[in-house]
């Protein structure tokens, strides 16, 4: 695949304010001209949207591990050659709310599924790609939960322990640590203003050395 636009993605856990902060970077972007792709996983296209009912909802059947596992990467091989890899050869800038990274944050950290598994996984369903750059919005558990409490019935993620949530965020910052580059960590205890203040710096940055 030849990539000519940028791949960004947001993650974190929940509540910190992806969905809010990925309507200010498309505007952001699109005032400067970009042609910007917002889409989301688990989902994205219709199949992979249908993946994400059946991960999400509360199931009678348990879900194993593994299959946790093959379904989201089942979304993402559809997801990546129906959505994410036609924009990018267009030229458009795609905004993620979630990729792999959350694989490795709530599979690996979070259910305790070995990272080099996830890690073939990867390199099977995505080939070479991988995001440009990453946003990771950061803020203790109990803070997110506040905030997304606000919207109702708790899914199946959300009706995780606490334990759970805890190694998710572990293993995201660890990935941060791991790949600074890519990964930019945002303080999403603050204000929504100083949230969106320090996103644009990073987007002024990364705009100015690219357009
Ligand atoms: N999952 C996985 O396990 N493996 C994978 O590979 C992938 C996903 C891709 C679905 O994700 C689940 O799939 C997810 C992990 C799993 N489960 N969990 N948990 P999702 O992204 O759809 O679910 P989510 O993380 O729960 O999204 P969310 O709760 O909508 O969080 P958010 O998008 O980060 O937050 P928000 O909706 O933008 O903000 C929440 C509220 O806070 C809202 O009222 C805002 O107005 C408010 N807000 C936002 N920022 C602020 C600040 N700074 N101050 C005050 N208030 C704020």
């Amino acid at each position: 695949m030849r990539k000519k636009g940028l791949f960004i993605t947001l993650e974190g856990g929940e509540g910190v304010g992806k969905t809010t902060n990925l309507l200010f970077i498309k505007k952001f972007l699109e005032e400067k001209g970009i042609a910007v792709e917002v889409t989301r996983e688990p989902g994205g296209t219709v199949l992979a949207e249908k993946l994400r009912g059946l991960l999400l909802e509360n199931q009678t059947e348990l879900i194993s591990e593994k299959t946790e596992l093959l379904l989201m990467f089942a979304a993402r091989a559809q997801h990546l050659k129906n959505v994410i890899e036609p924009a990018l050869e267009r030229g458009d800038w795609v905004l993620c709310d979630r990729f792999t990274d959350a694989t490795y944050s709530y599979q690996g950290g979070g259910r305790g599924i070995d990272t080099n598994l996830i890690a073939w996984l990867e390199q099977f369903v995505q080939d070479e790609l991988r995001p440009d750059l990453t946003l990771l919005f950061d803020a203790p558990i109990e803070l997110g939960m506040q905030r997304a409490k606000k919207r109702g019935a708790l899914d199946r993620f959300e009706s995780e322990k606490l334990d759970f949530f805890n190694n998710v965020r572990e293993a995201y910052l660890q990935r941060a640590r791991q790949y600074s580059e890519r990964i930019k960590i945002v303080d999403a205890t603050q204000s929504l203003e100083n949230v969106q203040s320090d996103i644009q710096k990073l987007l002024e940055k990364l705009t100015s050395d690219l357009l």
